[in-house]
């Protein structure tokens, strides 16, 4: 809140001068310093205090105003009339930034990744929902492209990132189309995509029974639509990834599988984390996706056993757990990500300990901390393992940082 805090301040001094003393202070000028006081004094949050904005982060409502620039952006896209089965992920981007109440700048340093994404380089702010009509899909649509396309073309911050990244809170996983139809806009060129999920999502929409006609917006159709719209690289027939899938398949042989390699995606299936565990996930993801190519980052929150995630619309038994996913989440920290989203939550179907938008918040922090390491690094700044940091000391040279 700090920024924001302290111009609202400003404004709001500037303007009861500006009325003639009224207010509580009488016309008081404030100074830099006792406005820094105040900073001082009730700038903090703690996890459970302050309004909810993700990971306690500034808050604008950026579609309303065009004049706010950021990084990355966090973005809501509270929608669930495209599901097949139980629909409430409207309400996944509320039940995300409440279990990310725990991320805070003050105590953000990811261990696991040896940086702090909340104090770096990058700045970082909730950009609020977008307000997406629930009663028509069409309009629905448009308004998630439009409201992305608008976000990712701002002028980003830093140097650093030529255009600002967004990382979309759903929503059911149809919001990936709009995702990738932005992108398409922004970046003039087909992308990537490495996709965690239990299922496909690359399905003809005509392969539901579709006597009445099919639309083609469902969250199981989205990477079949992103396909015939070229939005997605068709650069190799290795172009995209599918990771932790455990679908069933449609009729009695591997026709859905034969018509996914079709569009070009490479599969690892749930079971694969049995026999190559993480790194073998990990190297199989890095070998087709390299560190170059742009690559759209979509992760289903089902691609986790509903033992960790049973809060989301289409659960199947024998996913991953969620330390699996984080791990796996690690190893590919090299990717150029240039966007991603973490999609159906629907926290109706959670357990009161919020475990599935626990691990939602999670995803998003190791995801965040992805793209600032990787903004480091192209400063030619050294990430410090604490490995390395230990050995550093050891030998009377310590990078300043004290370990906690
Ligand atoms: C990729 O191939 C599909 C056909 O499977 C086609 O409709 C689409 O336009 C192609 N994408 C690009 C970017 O050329
Ligand atoms: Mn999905």
């Amino acid at each position: 809140m700090k920024s924001t805090a302290l111009v609202s301040l400003l404004l709001w001094s500037g303007l009861s001068a500006a009325c003639g003393g009224q207010g509580d202070h009488d016309g008081k000028e404030w100074t830099k310093e006792e406005l820094d006081e105040l900073e001082a004094k009730w700038g903090f949050d703690w996890p459970f205090s302050g309004i909810g904005s993700f990971a306690h982060l500034d808050h604008s409502k950026c579609l309303t105003d065009p004049s706010v620039n950021y990084d990355i952006a966090i973005v809501g896209a509270p929608f669930d009339t495209a599901v097949s089965f139980r629909p409430g992920a409207r309400f996944g981007p509320r039940a995300i930034r409440q279990a990310s109440s725990r991320q805070t700048g003050f105590r953000g340093f990811n261990a696991r990744a040896s940086v702090n994404p909340y104090q770096n380089w990058a700045k970082i702010i909730d950009c609020g929902d977008i307000p997406i009509t629930p009663f028509d899909n069409n309009i629905a649509r448009d308004q998630m492209t439009q409201a992305l396309t608008e976000l990712g073309k701002r002028k980003a911050v830093s140097a650093l990132s030529p255009k600002p990244k967004l990382m979309t809170l759903g929503g059911d996983h149809s919001l990936t189309l709009p995702a990738l139809r932005a992108l398409k806009e922004i970046h003039g060129r087909p992308i990537r995509v490495l996709h965690f999920d239990a299922h496909l999502d690359t399905w003809n929409p005509n392969a539901y029974p579709s006597y009445w006609g099919a639309t083609q917006f469902t969250h199981g159709s989205m990477f079949w639509m992103a396909n015939q719209e070229g939005l997605l690289s068709n650069s190799s027939t290795e172009a995209s990834v599918h990771a932790g899938l455990r679908t069933r398949l449609g009729g009695t042989e591997w026709v859905d599988n034969e018509d996914d390699s079709s569009q070009n995606w490479v599969r690892f299936s749930a079971d694969d984390m049995d026999d190559m565990g993480t790194q073998g996930i990990i190297d199989g993801i890095m070998r087709v996706l390299g560190t170059e190519d742009p690559v759209y980052l979509s992760v289903d929150i089902d691609v986790l056993d509903p033992a960790f995630a049973p809060g989301t619309g289409t659960p199947e038994p024998g996913g991953w757990t969620t330390r699996e996913l984080i791990r796996v989440l690690r190893g590919i920290e090299g990717l150029n990500l240039v966007g991603a989203d973490v999609v159906e939550v629907s926290p109706a179907y959670q357990g009161r300990g919020e475990e599935t938008a626990l691990a939602a918040a999670q995803v998003v922090y190791e995801l965040l901390s992805s793209m600032v390491k990787r903004g480091m690094k192209e400063m030619g700044k050294e990430v410090v393992p604490e490995t390395k940091q230990k050995l550093l000391k050891a030998a009377g040279k310590s990078n300043g940082k004290d370990e906690l």
